[in-house]
């Protein structure tokens, strides 16, 4: 190996990184200076990846878990042919610029996650390594379809972060081998010295959670880290983790601090870096043609040389098994077009259903159609309905098996899910009980940042939950889902609207979809519709002559708000029923169709729904809800003590009419 050019392009690496920060004010040159070496090893001896092609599906996967090194990815993403400009490097976390603070899925190309919040590119890269295994399994002859090494970096905040160890067990478990994470361990954070916070011994968990473990002593050491990727690429049974020691900062006069991680060296200490650390004496943002060669015979040779192999592959496999392709080409971008029912089924009316045990059913029938629909739960499959009927599990000995048991680890099963999704190949879905959605939180919000179309099922959706009592009663739960932007939630109120609920996920490209399923049973609504959820609202039950108030309810509460109708119709009020499964698909529709459900004014419309009552101010002047904690008791006596009942609904209405 040439010593002199490795040297000569980590300089100019370093420098870029510096540059970019300096320009801009702004930004972390700690690990990107600390890790550069440890990426131009990666990217120029092994990486696979073609930068005229980025999407390209057999492509090596690569997460930058601390997002705040994003400097060091853009310099390593220019090096590397990509579409992404000196220019571009020079409006570093400018607004519009395709170098934003913090790397940005479907933004910048070549970004192959959204990074910032530790912790969870290490999660995401394991549904990454998931999917590889999966896709490869799931096809005959999948080693040419898919078959790659996903790669992750992280830091010590990744590690400190609980999710972490929520992943990293996760892989163990699943035996993910093709999973190689780069552990940068320069033992500073933000606010200065790891022993400030953190004494554990890292090696010693990964060991435990079945990971390989090799160590780097020195992060400048481009032999060593090369040679530990050999070794990891080689491993038949564990994920392996590449402990590297580096120094935050490398070059600064404050390297090996805190004072390093988050702010530009500013122009003296910048040349100093640039010029008596690394000999690198040039202009801002100089490359070397010397090194421009060196990543076009490299990375840029091999990722080409690469994909046109896998397309002469591909030419080939599309004689023998044209039908697998065509399955393949549609589910690698995610889209199940042709792969839906095309009817619904009968519904038996007169029948009563939970919406979680209807919506166990429609997963099944649409597995049988989707090929590629994969997921499970967060260890409640017997409550969520997420299992696949006599399917097989997910395993290091069943590939193909579509039944993913997650573990408790709710917050490492969203993220995963999104890294799933990021690499694409299969559809997904995740459960748990509603109330911990909030576990899941920054992960679903991640996934509508990142604009994909993840689906949760959260079932047990209100007090109705019962005897477990507060702590697993939601309350707040929706309308933290429903404030997020980019996502959609839908609360169905029977077996039909759960069915088309379950459609319109899947029919979603780039928007997530949580499902709000019942425990209780739900009688099957005779006006209930599947046109009507897919426009949010719809009439479920008309008023007879003229409606004095118009009653919105939600899921459980549709019919609640019906058996209210009828018994305001006996003491002479007339009342329109709307079922809402959904606000953010309502506020898709033309302004002439939202008018005609909604048709009376704002103060003469009662919103229902066992849940809190914040935001729906947005339809109703007038609520019943729930804005206490629930309690511990059969769910008939909870009800019952927080007075949800139709009659009193009924007393609302007619004290509101009068
Ligand atoms: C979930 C989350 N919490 C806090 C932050 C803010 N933050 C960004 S980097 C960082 C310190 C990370 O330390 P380390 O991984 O060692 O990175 P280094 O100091 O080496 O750059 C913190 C606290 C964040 N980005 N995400």
């Amino acid at each position: 190996m040439n010593k002199k050019i490795d040297e000569l392009a980590v300089a100019t690496i370093r420098s870029l990184c510096i540059d970019e920060i300096n320009k801009a004010n702004s930004g972390h040159p700690g690990m990107a200076l600390g890790s550069a070496p440890i990426l131009y090893t990666l990217f120029t001896r092994h990486l696979v990846a073609d930068p005229k092609d980025p999407e390209w599906f057999n492509r090596d996967r690569f997460v930058l878990s601390a997002g705040h090194a994003s400097a060091l990815l853009y310099a390593m993403l220019h090096l590397s042919g990509y579409e992404l400009s000196l220019d571009d490097l020079k409006n570093f976390r400018q607004l519009d610029s395709l170098t934003p603070g913090h790397p940005e899925y479907h933004w910048t190309k070549g970004v192959d996650a959204t990074s910032g919040p530790l912790g969870q590119g290490i999660a995401q890269a394991v549904g990454m390594a998931m999917v590889e295994e999966s896709v490869r399994a799931n096809y005959p002859q999948g080693d040419k379809l898919c078959n790659h090494y996903t790669y992750v970096l992280c830091g010590d905040g990744c590690l400190q972060e609980g999710i972490s160890q929520e992943a990293i067990s996760l892989a163990g478990h699943q035996k993910l081998n093709k999973l190689i994470l780069f552990y940068d361990a320069n033992q500073v954070t933000l606010d200065g010295a790891l022993d400030l916070s953190f004494s554990e011994q890292v090696k010693a968990r990964f060991v435990a959670s079945e990971w390989d473990v090799i160590e780097v002593a020195d992060g400048n050491d481009i032999e060593a880290i090369d040679a530990a990727i050999k070794s990891a690429k080689g491993s038949k049974e564990k994920p392996t983790m590449i402990l590297i020691h580096t120094v935050i900062g490398y070059g600064s006069a404050k390297q090996g601090t805190s004072k390093v991680h988050g702010s530009p060296l500013g122009v003296d200490d910048g040349k100093h870096a640039k010029v008596d650390v690394y000999g690198f004496d040039h202009p801002d943002f100089f490359i070397p043609e010397e090194v421009k060669e060196q990543f076009a015979k490299t990375f840029i040779a091999r990722g080409q040389k690469a994909h046109e192999e896998y397309n002469k592959d591909i030419e080939a496999y599309k004689e023998k098994h044209p039908v697998d392709l065509k399955r393949f080409l549609a589910l690698k971008d995610l889209s199940v077009e042709g792969y839906l029912p095309k009817v619904m089924p009968d519904f038996v009316e007169g029948s009563s259903t939970s919406t979680r045990v209807a919506s166990g059913k429609a997963l099944n029938a649409y597995m049988l159609n989707i090929p590629n629909l994969i997921g499970g739960s967060a260890d409640v499959a017997g409550s969520v309905m997420t299992k696949l009927d006599g399917g097989v599990d997910f395993t290091p000995e069943h590939r193909e098996g579509h039944n993913i048991n997650w573990g408790i680890r709710e917050f490492a099963m969203a993220s995963a899910q999104n890294g799933m999704l990021l690499h694409g190949g299969l559809r997904t879905y995740v459960g748990c009980f509603c109330v911990f959605a909030d576990y899941m939180k920054a992960a679903i919000r991640m996934a509508a940042l990142s604009h994909l179309p993840a689906i949760y099922l959260f079932s047990h959706d209100s007090i109705a939950v019962g005897e477990d009592g507060p702590t697993h009663q939601p309350i707040e739960q929706l309308a933290m889902l429903r404030s997020i932007p980019n996502m959609r939630v839908i609360r169905p109120c029977d077996e039909r609207e759960t069915y088309a609920a379950w459609s319109l996920a899947l029919q979603s490209m780039k928007t997530p979809t949580a499902l709000i399923l019942s425990r209780q049973n739900l009688p099957l609504m005779p006006g209930s519709s599947a046109e009507g959820v897919a426009k949010g609202a719809y009439v479920v039950s008309k008023e007879e002559k003229k409606a004095q108030l118009e009653i919105i309810a939600t899921g459980s509460e549709v019919s609640l708000a019906v058996q209210a109708q009828k018994l305001l119709k006996e003491e002479g009020v007339d009342v329109r029923v709307i079922s809402m499964p959904s606000w953010e698909l309502f506020e898709e529709q033309e302004a002439s169709y939202k008018e005609s459900v909604l048709s009376l004014p704002w103060d003469k419309r009662v919103s229902v729904e066992m849940l809190t009552t914040f935001g729906w101010d947005r339809y109703a002047k007038h609520h019943m809800g729930m804005d206490t904690f629930g309690a511990s008791a059969p769910a008939k006596d909870a009800i019952k003590k927080f007075d949800f009942t139709a009659e009193r609904l009924v007393r609302l209405c007619k004290e509101i009419v009068k």
